[in-house]
Order: structure tokens, then sequence, then C-alpha cells
């Protein structure tokens, strides 16, 4: 099974810690290929940045045409340019904040999200909304961690276990769903002290990205996920036309 995983920020770093948190959980036979796009924010933690990381997530999608990919994960918290990038294919799209909310959703009655920047929260609660997650979910707390941060700074463990467990006392809630890409490599851990289901949504969007190739379902071409419409596409963009 080929996936395809979007890291939608230009950080190389972040894209090959994402692809080890993928490999890591990945069947056997799933080959992922990890990419970012040429273009836009190392980082994306404001909507200014979400707009770039959305087109650099069609552009991806759209350079993979050739190769075919079975199935395709976006893995940034605002699942950036996910129903452009279920335009541009018929295989299985996934985003990681979605399959995160359907996660949490099958292991307790309510959950707390724990992400980065507080500005973002309000992108996390329009998700949930527009999922319909929101009598699922309790509350959604910033760290204030910037996001690159996840990977430089010792203290980041310690610093979202601490928010963690003022989330689950506050909101009474009973699992804790991490609001970034960057934070997959510290859910074993987290998951370990605050003995609770801490939901890394890499994780779950590759498993469900490999159940959905695995049943042979695909991406509906009818109505508005139908692939895009030909057309000129002028500028730094002409050779993205479909
Ligand atoms: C992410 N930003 O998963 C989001 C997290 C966030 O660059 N990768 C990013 O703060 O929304």
């Amino acid at each position: 099974m080929k996936l395809l995983l979007i890291n939608p920020n230009t950080s190389v770093e972040m894209t090959r810690s994402i692809e080890r948190a993928a490999r890591a959980c990945a069947a056997p036979g799933t080959q992922v290929t990890a990419v970012n796009p040429s273009f836009g924010p190392r980082s994306i933690e404001c909507h200014y940045d979400e707009a770039f990381a959305a087109a650099g997530v069609a552009e991806q999608v759209r350079l993979a045409r050739d190769w075919g990919p079975d199935a395709v994960v976006v893995a940034c918290f605002g699942d950036p340019g996910l129903d452009a990038a279920r335009e541009a294919t018929d295989a299985p799209v996934l985003g990681i904040a979605e399959a995160a909310f359907h996660a949490a959703s099958f292991l307790a009655t309510g959950f707390s999200v724990v992400t980065t920047m507080t500005r973002t929260c309000v992108m996390a609660e329009r998700l949930l909304q527009r999922y319909g997650f929101e009598r699922h979910c309790r509350g959604v707390h910033g760290t204030d961690i910037p996001v690159l941060d996840l990977e430089t700074d010792p203290t980041v463990l310690a610093r979202i276990e601490a928010a963690s467990r003022q989330a689950l006392a506050q909101d009474r809630s009973g699992a804790i769903v991490l609001g970034c890409a960057g934070m997959a490599p510290l859910c074993e851990r987290l998951t370990q002290s605050l003995g609770v289901p801490v939901v890394d949504g890499v994780a779950c969007a590759v498993k469900f990205a490999e159940g959905l190739a695995g049943l042979g379902l695909r991406t509906a071409k009818r109505g508005d996920y139908a692939a895009p419409l030909p057309k000129e596409y002028t500028g730094w963009a002409r050779d993205l036309r479909w």
C-alpha cells in the first residue's frame, strides 16, 4: 500500500520526524513516502500560515498524480487543504485532526485537545464543529509552545503533561488528543505518565488510511469531490493546473 504522507509546513526536520512516527505504526506492506511543499511557512501557527499550507497540500497531491498513492495523510492538525486533496485524488485522504477526533470518540465519552499556540485553538474548535465532534470535545487548550520548539526544547514533554493533567481535571474528560503532528514522538511517554488514552492523529490517520485502502474504498468522484475542473493557472502555479 503506497501511502503519501504530507507535512504541510516546510520544515524538513519535522517531515522526517513525522515520517518516523508513521513508519513506526504502519503495517509491514505499507510504503510511506513523506513530503512537504516546495514553498510556504516552516511551521503553521496562524490563519495566514494555513492559507499557504493548504496550497502546499494541493501542490503535493497534484505532483503525486503520476505515481498514484493508494492513500494520503495530511499531517498538520489544521487539516489544511483536506477538501482540495480529496478532489485531486480518488485515494482516501485523512487529516490528522479528523482522524484523532474519530479515534478519541471511540475511547472516551469526552476528550480534551492539547495544542501548541493558544491562537490556534479557534482553528481546532472550528474543525470540531465542521466534523461534528463539538459534543465529544470538552475543551481545547493551548500551551504556547512554538511548533518547531517541539523538536528542540527539552522542557516540552513536562509542559504538555502538565497542561494535559489540568485539561483532564478541568474538562472532566477521559482522553487527550495531541494538537500537533510534532507531538507524535511524545505520545507513548504521555500515555504512560497520564494513565489515560493519548491520541496521536498521525498514527490514527495512517491506520485509518490502511483500513480504508484495504477495504478498497475510494474518495467519491461524484459531486463536490469530483476532479478539479481543467483550466489555465498563471504565475508560479501555472504547472499545477489540473
Ligand atoms: C501542525 N502546525 O500539526 C500544526 C499544529 C498547530 O506546523 N504542524 C504545524 O499548531 O496547529
